[in-house]
């Protein structure tokens, strides 16, 4: 039998044999690999995180300890140990295991998570209230170099240091982030791995272990002579020392002993302690840990290492609007000198990736620092260049008052490019993009648009350019339909197009969901009942002489957008009631609830703005007017 088998919560762990320990890891690995390759996931953090996760697992008695995973995207080893084998292999898919920790899925899982840089603060108010509660127990905050860049990390670091409470942070330094890792901080840390007395402290580590028979006889003997030993090989990390922490290591995060040695070293000393661990990204699939940014986040893949191969879901070749933006970047800043591009830690996944290769000068990634993102670009702008920021819908909510006090105030020609706009699928509720029409709405002087296909994509950058004031665009996930490219050309602001004629129904639609307005149009056609579909282009200011036209023409409206309340419908809402234009209306939106992980296709459903969800609503409106009239 598996040993992995045998773990049905953390507790079994400790019944193993030391031998037994990289067995287990072998196994998880496996189940990992295995997985992933069908479900797509997070699986370069996760190969490198199974041995710190174990370590962790046999230090601590969960659930009562926590352990708070930042981001985490590295969890799949403690979903695999806390009691959820059996339905990991759902994950990432529609009312499967969610790839984040989840509390609702596991009483293991201390909080929901998905986002970087949060698990120092979190920690921290866990701990606070643990005290003031008269608690006892350990919390663990576990952070990567990568998260360590965000600004958020910083403020936790620095009430923890002060704090006098019992906290440990266990730092987890793999010189990535998605790609290489960026920053002062980034070199420290490395200086730190270089130390000369690192390869000595592990030298001395396998000989005490080498003396150590059973788990069992090591977990009992770990606050005996062990302790003293690690005293005498802890090496001086300045930095945190200087911010009130007391620092251990570097130690070899993929030795699960090691890590239970520091975990006891640190609940022994009590107070804010950071354990820093290096560990290596993709470690034990040899394809990611050649190439770690590619399997950061990966779509379901060939598990055959000579040949790595995405597969291709969708037999036809459609560009995504991610590379018609990176090509469409080449193509402006060929002409336009002043354009300059900043990603906070994301180049390959905006599509970056080129423009930084061509133009190093004009490229700039900040790590994952949205809020320092959107002032610095303010600053570029401030001394006369056009920046181009691009980061996902869901991260630049970090940045909100960034774009409103250093940005919006001072109408500075800042382009915002939100790429993941709308429901992205499998990563689920915190990376889905449906705030964003709501929260860049409300902003003064914002242009907002939302291209429909990949040509309108290349239009509304071209036209951005031309904007003297704070401009955003956003576009999903995923595939554009495939139109033909043509030239560029710079659009009649905010000039909606209509794309079907029809007399009895509106449908207003805005960006991706105008492909689901076409296929709306032909459900209605089929019931002989003819739409009017309008691509809405700009959601802020939008085209109020095409709609004061067109909506008394129409005996319903529908109002169609991946986005949650607040957004366009509630624009269109208060058009009409200030115009008096009294046509029925559907506004198809988000509703007011998170929306769980799985296929787009599945989400939409759950959302009710599937193209037969909307159509049935539309046939039970039109009936229900009818008999009114009647
Ligand atoms: C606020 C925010 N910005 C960007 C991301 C995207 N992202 C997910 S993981 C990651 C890199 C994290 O690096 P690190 O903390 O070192 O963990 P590793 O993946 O290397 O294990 C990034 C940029 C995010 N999750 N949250």
């Amino acid at each position: 039998m598996s040993l992995l088998k045998k773990i049905k919560r953390p507790k079994d762990l400790k019944s193993l044999k030391i031998e037994e320990l990289s067995k287990l890891a072998e196994e998880i690995r496996e189940e990992i690999l295995t997985t992933v390759s069908k479900r797509g996931g997070h699986l370069a953090s996760n190969l490198g995180a199974v041995e710190l996760t174990l370590g962790l697992h046999l230090a601590l008695d969960l659930p009562k300890d926590k352990i708070v995973w930042d981001v985490g995207h590295q969890c799949y080893t403690h979903k695999l140990l806390t009691g959820r084998q059996e339905e990991f292999s759902t994950l990432r898919s529609y009312k499967g295991l969610c790839g984040f920790p989840r509390r609702e899925e596991s009483k293991y899982d201390t909080a929901n998570t998905g986002h970087a840089s949060t698990s120092v603060s979190t920690a921290l108010g866990l701990a606070r209230a643990r005290d003031l509660k008269g608690e006892d127990f350990t919390i663990v905050a576990v952070i990567g170099d990568g998260s360590l860049t965000g600004g958020l990390a910083y403020e936790g670091l620095n009430q923890a240091g002060q704090s006098n409470t019992n906290i440990i942070i266990v730092l987890k330094t793999l010189f990535m982030s998605i790609g290489k890792n960026v920053g002062a901080l980034a070199d420290y840390l490395n200086r730190l791995r270089s130390h000369s007395k690192v390869k000595k402290v592990r030298k001395e580590a396998e000989e005490r272990l080498s003396k150590i028979p059973t788990l069992g006889d090591f977990l009992v003997n770990l606050g005996k002579s062990v302790n003293k030993s690690i005293r005498k090989i802890v090496l001086p990390g300045r930095l945190f020392e200087e911010l009130g922490f007391r620092y251990y290591g570097p130690i070899d995060g993929h030795d699960p002993l090691r890590i239970v040695e520091a975990i006891s070293f640190a609940q022994d000393m009590g107070g804010p302690v950071l354990i820093h661990a290096f560990t290596v990204k993709g470690k034990g699939y040899k394809p990611a840990e050649d190439d770690p940014t590619y399997f950061h986040g990966i779509s379901p893949f060939n598990l055959t290492p000579e040949k790595v191969e995405t597969v291709e879901k969708n037999g036809k070749k459609r560009p995504s609007y991610t590379e018609v933006f990176s090509d469409m970047m080449l193509e402006l800043s060929e002409k336009n000198k002043d354009i300059v591009a900043i990603t906070a830690a994301m180049a390959d996944g905006t599509g970056l990736s080129d423009f930084a290769k061509k133009y190093p000068n004009r490229f700039f990634d900040v790590g994952i620092a949205e809020e320092h993102a959107v002032t610095f670009a303010a600053g570029l702008a401030l001394n006369g260049l056009k920046p181009v920021v691009a980061i996902y819908s869901t991260f630049l909510q970090r940045a909100y008052d960034q774009i409103i006090h250093d940005v919006a105030l001072t109408g500075l020609p800042v382009i915002f490019v939100l790429d993941r706009a709308g429901l992205v699928g499998e990563d689920g509720p915190t990376h889905h993009g449906l705030f964003d029409l709501t929260y860049l709405k409300s902003i003064p002087g914002m242009t907002v648009m939302a291209p429909s296909n990949e040509q309108e994509l290349r239009d509304m950058l071209e036209t951005a350019i031309t904007i003297n004031g704070p401009v955003a665009i956003r576009f999903p996930r995923g595939k554009a339909p495939g139109v033909p490219i043509k030239k560029a050309s710079k659009l009649k602001v905010p000039e909606a197009k209509m794309l079907k004629k029809g007399n009895d129904v509106l449908v207003l639609a805005v960006g991706r969901m105008v492909e689901n307005a076409l296929e709306i149009e032909s459900l209605l056609k089929a019931k002989n009942i003819s739409t009017t579909v309008v691509d809405v282009r700009f959601t802020k200011p939008f085209d109020e002489e095409l709609f004061l036209k067109l909506i008394p023409k129409h005996k319903l409206v529908v109002t169609l957008e991946e986005n949650g309340i607040g957004g366009f419908a509630d624009s269109i809402s208060k058009f009409m009631l200030e115009n008096k234009l009294v046509t029925p209306t559907i506004f198809c939106h988000i509703p007011d609830r998170f929306i769980t992980h799985g296929a787009v296709k599945d989400l939409m459903k759950d959302a009710g703005i599937d193209p037969e969800s909307v159509a049935d609503k539309v046939i039970k409106k039109l009936k229900e007017n009818l008999v009114a009239i009647k």
